[in-house]
């Protein structure tokens, strides 16, 4: 698990099973005044989807202070002629109490609150494939306590109706994920699960 100074965070990543490489690549990096973190899931599964998902990582790491459009815009470039990916990219903006989300297909997103009120984002349909598009940000104000969950669509909408995501702790999340699925999964799985818990 790591522990930046405002962000816990703990992940989950396996392959298809019966894989060796996963397609899923996910990268996030905590500044002073902010946290960033990408998950993109190459299409299909194997070496290929690997390289999309890995060449979108490294596009974030070079661009670690645009904005998420930007971000997304700049994978897609990066995608002409090599195979497509999904991408989901959350931005914590500590200074103004805010949160950015966008995503261009299937990488989820749910946010549980303090309260434990759930909210998932709805997701826009299609990939980054190197072709000119449009990119939609949502926005909202950033809670103390609040949990974010990223995952790829390994994870299916059954398991996220379990009451494991309203673990307060991101370790137990990912841990009891873990535990009960991680035998028998269909496709290449990422659950990154954030917290944010200012120390001040
Ligand atoms: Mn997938």
């Amino acid at each position: 698990m790591g522990h930046g100074e405002c962000v816990e965070i703990s992940t989950f990543q396996k392959p298809k099973q019966g894989n060796f490489f996963c397609g899923d690549s996910y990268y996030y990096k905590e500044f002073p005044d902010r946290f960033i973190c990408a998950l993109a899931d190459g299409l299909g599964s194997g070496e290929c989807a690997q390289e999309s998902s890995r060449i979108v990582m490294d596009v974030i790491k070079r661009n670690e202070h645009d904005s998420v459009t930007e971000m997304m815009k700049k994978s897609n470039q990066k995608l002409l002629g090599k195979r497509g990916a999904v991408l989901g990219v959350l931005q914590l903006d500590f200074v103004n109490k805010r949160y950015v989300y966008s995503s261009i297909g299937n990488i989820g997103l749910m946010i549980v609150t303090a309260n434990s009120i759930k909210k998932r984002n709805i997701p826009q349909s299609g990939y980054l494939s190197g072709y000119d598009r449009p990119y939609r940000e949502m926005a909202d104000d950033l809670e103390d306590n609040m949990i974010f969950i990223m995952f790829s669509d390994g994870v299916t909408a059954k398991e996220l109706a379990t009451p494991h995501f309203l673990e307060k702790e991101v370790q137990r999340i990912t841990d009891t994920y873990a535990n009960f699925y991680q035998n028998s999964l269909d496709d290449d799985t990422t659950l990154i699960a954030m917290k944010y818990n200012p120390k001040s």
